[in-house]
């Protein structure tokens, strides 16, 4: 983090403790945003729609939301009014600035989607990836990795369940044919995109454009370089794969949230080893994947089995 902006937090930080009461009456010589309001206004009035592009230990990068704004990415933390709400990458919140690049979050939005999993399939403890997005394109290499089509299935049906549009996004077709993985993923009705090393992206880029699209796959299948091809300025660290256990290094450690140069939101996540689906429940899934999975197809049948046979801990 920058210096100053370090510093701004550490003033945020070191704020004295107020009462619910005294936060919604902060005095306008901390507002040094411009946004000049009367004592006893209330904070909401001078709050900046915001949306959160990563969540670090309590600590939130953000993307204002207002054109009129110079300082477009700021830090912020969580106002005590919020409480133990979670607060998750793509959320839409309301931010009151503490300073150039500093705020406090004082509301989230209610959620359009979240995109959820469970600790594994036998533990309902749902962990909340993403809020807000439209689609999910489970990413898989043809190789090095090894495709993983459990996970990727796993990914679909959570797509399914949170009402994201799924694709796949076959990755590294410069080292082997995607023929299996379009065969696959296609018969169940699910697009499926390809990429190849030191080509363009174009037909991704297109895919994506004005939608909230999240990555999701296992480490190493190519999630954070296909995030550089499509945002240069993300600058993503990118791994190496191991030649001798093809698995990847876990490279990204936290979900972050970019804009697209030509419209919309890409969101990289670190790489998963499962996927748990002991939120989904049956009939649920069965109706939300009518009109966006070829239900009529026998893949479809294999998917719904995979549900089915999940540890009966649901609701049927
Ligand atoms: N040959 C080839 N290599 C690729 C391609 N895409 C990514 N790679 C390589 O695969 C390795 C892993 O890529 P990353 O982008 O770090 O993978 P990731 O999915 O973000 O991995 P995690 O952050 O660990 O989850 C890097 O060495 C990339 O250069 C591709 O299309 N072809
Ligand atoms: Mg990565």
């Amino acid at each position: 983090m920058a210096r100053n902006a370090r510093e701004a937090l550490y003033l945020v930080v070191s704020r004295r403790r107020v009462s619910l009461e005294e936060e919604d009456h902060i005095p306008t010589r901390q507002l040094q945003d411009g946004g000049r309001r009367s004592k006893n206004q209330p904070a909401h009035a001078n709050a900046y729609p915001a949306m959160v592009t990563t969540v670090d230990r309590g600590r939130f990068e953000l993307l204002l939301l207002d054109p009129t704004r110079s300082q477009t990415r700021i830090s912020a933390i969580k106002a005590r009014q919020i409480g133990r709400k979670g607060v998750i990458v793509g959320d839409n919140v309301k931010v009151i600035p503490t300073s150039k690049d500093a705020g406090r979050i004082i509301a989230v939005q209610p959620r359009n989607t979240v995109l959820r999993r469970s600790a594994d399939d036998s533990n309902t403890r749902e962990k909340p990836i993403v809020a807000n997005a439209t689609q999910l394109a489970a990413v898989i290499a043809t190789t090095s990795p090894e495709p993983n089509f459990g996970l990727g299935e796993r990914a679909i049906i959570a797509a399914i369940d949170a009402k994201l549009t799924p694709l796949v996004i076959a990755t590294k077709c410069d080292l082997a044919a995607p023929n299996n993985l379009r065969d696959y993923f296609e018969a169940l009705g699910v697009e499926v995109l390809t990429t190849v090393k030191g080509q363009n992206v174009d037909n991704v880029a297109k895919r994506l454009t004005d939608q909230t699209t999240v990555l999701i796959g296992e480490s190493g299948v190519g999630k954070s370089s296909l995030v550089n091809a499509l945002v240069p300025a993300a600058g993503r660290e990118t791994g190496h794969v191991s030649s001798a256990t093809s698995f990847g290094r876990h490279t990204s450690s936290s979900v972050v949230a970019f804009a697209l140069p030509s419209g919309g939101l890409l969101i990289d996540t670190p790489g998963l080893r499962t996927f748990g689906l002991a939120h989904i429940t049956v009939k649920e899934f069965e109706t939300k994947a009518r009109n966006r999975l070829n239900t009529d197809s026998e893949k479809f049948q294999e998917l719904l089995k995979l549900v089915q046979d999940l540890p009966a801990l649901r609701n049927y």
